[in-house]
């Protein structure tokens, strides 16, 4: 089965292949549509954004296509940078960028109040537009400091909840056992079935 994957995101590209490994699926990525134009996320929740990139890949392409749209939420910021975590410190912002926002406006924040978890949001849309959600999430806490050099994003501030390492210390395969891509990509897995033809 041949699946488009819906996202400019080369990082999440490389979670979602190895989620697909060593099953009887085409995982083709958007470099294979230079044309696809880019979908304006403009959505209030990672729901409505993961949908919208899904649907408008699949419409394009023809072909059924799988989108993420994930974040960061943190207590201390009443849920931010959520759905704006690609864009935090910027439109078009680094993850350096956005991570050292991050660790600013939490300067001064106790260890305790350092509570975090990461949303991942998976839209599997056929170019009928039939579409079908898969959730994820890890909760965590921010350190203090960048650690780590592996992932992307806010992986090297975030611990995942007992542990001592952040998501940036930790191979991929590590990551993805407790990630929220790993689980909502385990539902996704496990749903395929439904979408063979
Ligand atoms: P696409 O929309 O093309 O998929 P994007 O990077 O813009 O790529 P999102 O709009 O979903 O994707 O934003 C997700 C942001 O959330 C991402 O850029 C990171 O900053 C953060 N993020 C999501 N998952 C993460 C992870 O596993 N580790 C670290 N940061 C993550």
């Amino acid at each position: 089965m041949k699946i488009v994957l819906a996202t400019r995101n080369r990082k999440k590209v490389e979670e979602l292949q190895r989620a697909a490994l060593g099953r009887s699926l085409e995982l083709v990525t958007l470099d294979a549509y230079p044309d696809c134009p880019d979908v304006v996320e403009d959505g209030q929740t990672f729901r409505e954004n993961a949908i919208k990139k899904a649907v408008a890949v699949a419409r394009f392409t023809g072909c059924a296509a799988l989108a993420d749209d994930s974040g960061l939420e943190v207590e201390a910021l009443a849920g931010r940078p959520g759905v704006h975590s690609a864009r935090y410190a910027r439109v078009g912002a680094t993850d350096s960028e956005n991570v050292a926002r991050l660790l600013e406006e939490l300067a001064g924040v106790e260890e305790s109040a350092r509570q975090a978890r990461f949303v991942c949001v998976l839209a599997m849309a056929g170019p009928d537009g039939r579409v079908e959600i898969f959730e994820g999430t890890v909760s965590g806490r921010i350190g203090y400091t960048v650690t780590g050099t592996n992932g992307f994003g806010y992986d090297p501030v975030f611990f995942p909840e007992g542990e001592k390492r952040t998501f940036a210390e930790m191979e991929g395969r590590e990551k993805d056992a407790m990630s929220h891509r790993g689980r909502a990509l385990a539902s996704w897995v496990a749903a395929l079935d439904r979408w063979l033809v």
